[in-house]
């Protein structure tokens, strides 16, 4: 005989079309207009920082930058939803998640001029440093959730990983682990269609990053990632649930910038895919929104844009007036000196190399 040894689906959630309209059916009713209001200056807030560090960057005034833009609502979404208590584990490009979990703006600035000092955090924020080696972050933070159930904490942890930190071994170790033990993991996959100049479908044949937690036997849900009430519904869900084990939420959003500032994506990719994406731009449709329902005007939107600005400014100030101490460099790589490195530090030392 031959029956059905399985049978598996993923369902796909959106609730904010492109055109700013609210799909009821699925519309929690806790979400206020004012929380949308909130959400809608954050996504403003980490766009502009992000065109900031890219024109820093240009101005050879910051080092190799990733930019977020158009991947606003995947982060804002995400970062609104945790509790204070919770854990975030980041790759490299989720610094809206930064920005919103509080994490002081200047210390961001100050990493991407290219000090270690900026990639350490106030403890109680509960971040991880950035991470660049693709998808290491995810064991990592399987460990984490797995130390939180076994010291029976009510922390979740949310852990970031790219459509192409996916195929990674890491990825699969960690998920399957996480089910496994049923540890507090909200694996987070920020689908932007790209892995530098991979495109989405070939990465792999899957129809869905989502349905890989089926292969692991977790849960999982794919959402519109450019629709922040949906990312956000999903974020909340899945941190409401974390006692009870691990998800995947596979956010499917897009890079409408460049991989890094040392990327062309046009060698790659035609105008016609980023115009048909800037219509999905998640900033755009809660602009409709706020404005239909009269939150939101072009002066606030000045006001807003002129506070933002302020604030940025201030804080690359502040970024640039850090004088690095050259010790430094030898006390960020290892917890304790090696002979090796103490010899060196002497040397310096003896040297008067600091002057
Ligand atoms: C282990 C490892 N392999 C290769 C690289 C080079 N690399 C940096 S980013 C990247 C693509 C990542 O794509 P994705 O996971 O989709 O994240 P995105 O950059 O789109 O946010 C690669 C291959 C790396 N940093 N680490
Ligand atoms: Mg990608």
């Amino acid at each position: 005989m031959i029956s059905e040894a399985f049978n598996g689906s993923v369902k796909y959630l959106q609730i904010m079309n492109e055109e700013g309209e609210i799909d009821q059916t699925v519309m929690p009713q806790d979400i206020s207009d004012s929380q949308i209001l909130e959400m809608y200056k954050g996504m403003m807030l980490a766009r502009a920082v992000d065109a900031k560090v890219l024109s820093l960057q240009r101005q050879g005034r910051a080092v190799t930058y990733a930019p977020l833009l158009g991947e606003e609502a995947t982060q804002i979404g995400t970062a609104m939803a945790m509790r204070k208590q919770d854990i975030f584990v980041p790759a490299f490009r989720q610094h809206g998640v930064f920005i919103e979990r509080g994490v002081p703006m200047d210390s961001l600035f100050l990493y991407w001029r290219g000090f270690e000092e900026g990639n350490v955090f106030p403890k109680e924020l509960n971040a991880f440093p950035i991470i660049v080696p693709v998808a290491t972050q995810m064991p990592h933070a399987t460990g984490i959730a797995f130390a939180q159930r076994y010291l029976k904490k009510d922390s979740a942890v949310l852990v970031y990983v790219g459509d192409g930190g996916t195929s990674e071994g890491d990825f699969y170790e960690a998920i399957n682990f996480a089910g496994v033990w049923k540890v507090p993991l909200i694996t987070i996959i920020e689908n932007n269609q790209w892995a530098i100049s991979l495109p989405r479908n070939e990465q792999t044949m899957a129809k869905t990053l989502a349905q890989k937690a089926i292969a692991v036997g977790i849960d999982s849900i794919q959402v519109d990632g450019n629709d922040v009430l949906a990312v956000y519904k999903a974020t909340k869900d899945a941190i409401t649930n974390s006692s009870k084990g691990p998800m995947i939420i596979e956010c499917v959003t897009y890079r409408m910038g460049l991989h890094t500032t040392s990327d062309d994506p046009t060698k790659y990719r035609t105008d016609i895919e980023v115009e048909t994406w800037k219509k999905k731009d998640p900033i755009e449709r809660v602009k409709k929104y706020l404005v239909k329902k009269g939150l939101w005007n072009d002066a606030r939107e000045q006001q807003e844009t002129e506070a933002i600005s302020k604030l940025v400014d201030e804080s690359v100030e502040k970024a640039e007036r850090f004088k690095p101490d050259p010790r430094s460099m030898f006390s960020t790589v290892y917890s304790f000196m090696p002979q090796t490195l103490r010899e060196e530090f002497d040397e310096a030392e003896a040297n008067n190399f600091w002057q």
